[in-house]
């Protein structure tokens, strides 16, 4: 595969993982994951992580992948590169694994002892890559195989913490964000 036709397939396969965490900004409020409960003296998630927020970034994602796996035949014929359309479990494997990375994130940062908001270089640009892939290879191994081969696997590696610095900075200046990270 050309580097270009890595990109773009990478770029499209992950957009189903991308979505979520932005759909979650937007929708996000109300009660928060864990309930308020605190784990020593910390928060276990903390108030981050909302029921609306999650539901409505996994929703985003899987409806995001429905849409692109209609357009898939033409996009490709289009531009004359083939984009895949996305099986429902590669779909809820995408935008669910998304939104159980962020989650486990902000465990950890809790745990670590940063407070809601505060960043964590590396984990915050790769959280729902480390789980959304893993648990698309789970739930759609055929499909993962053969779109994730493994020069698309390191294009998003490299590509989605650019994106991710990105896209948090425009949400902030925005207004939409509370830190642009
Ligand atoms: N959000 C949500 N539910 C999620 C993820 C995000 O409601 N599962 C919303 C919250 O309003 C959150 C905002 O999106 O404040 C920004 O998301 P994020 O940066 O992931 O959360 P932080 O507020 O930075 O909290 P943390 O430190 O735990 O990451
Ligand atoms: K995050
Ligand atoms: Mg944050």
């Amino acid at each position: 595969m050309a580097v270009i036709e890595t990109i773009v397939v990478a770029f499209w396969a992950m957009l189903p993982a991308y979505v979520p965490n932005n759909a979650a900004v937007l929708a996000g409020g109300g009660r928060p994951i864990d309930g308020g409960r605190t784990w020593g003296d910390r928060r276990v998630l903390g108030d981050g992580k909302t029921w609306r927020g999650t539901a409505a970034g996994i929703v985003a994602g899987v409806a995001l992948a429905g849409v692109l796996s209609v357009l898939a035949d033409d996009v490709s014929a289009a531009i004359g590169i083939e984009v895949p359309a996305f099986e429902p479990l590669a779909a809820i494997g995408l935008a669910a694994g998304a939104m159980l990375g962020d989650i486990l994130a902000s465990f950890l940062k809790r745990r670590s002892g940063r407070q809601r908001g505060a960043m964590f270089p590396g984990l915050d640009q790769l959280d729902f890559v480390v789980v959304s892939l893993p648990l698309t290879a789970l739930l759609a191994t055929d499909w993962f195989r053969e779109v994730f081969t493994l020069d698309v696997i390191l294009v998003v590696v490299v590509l989605t913490p650019v994106l991710h610095v990105t896209t948090n900075v425009i949400a902030y200046q925005l207004g939409l964000k509370n830190e642009p990270w």
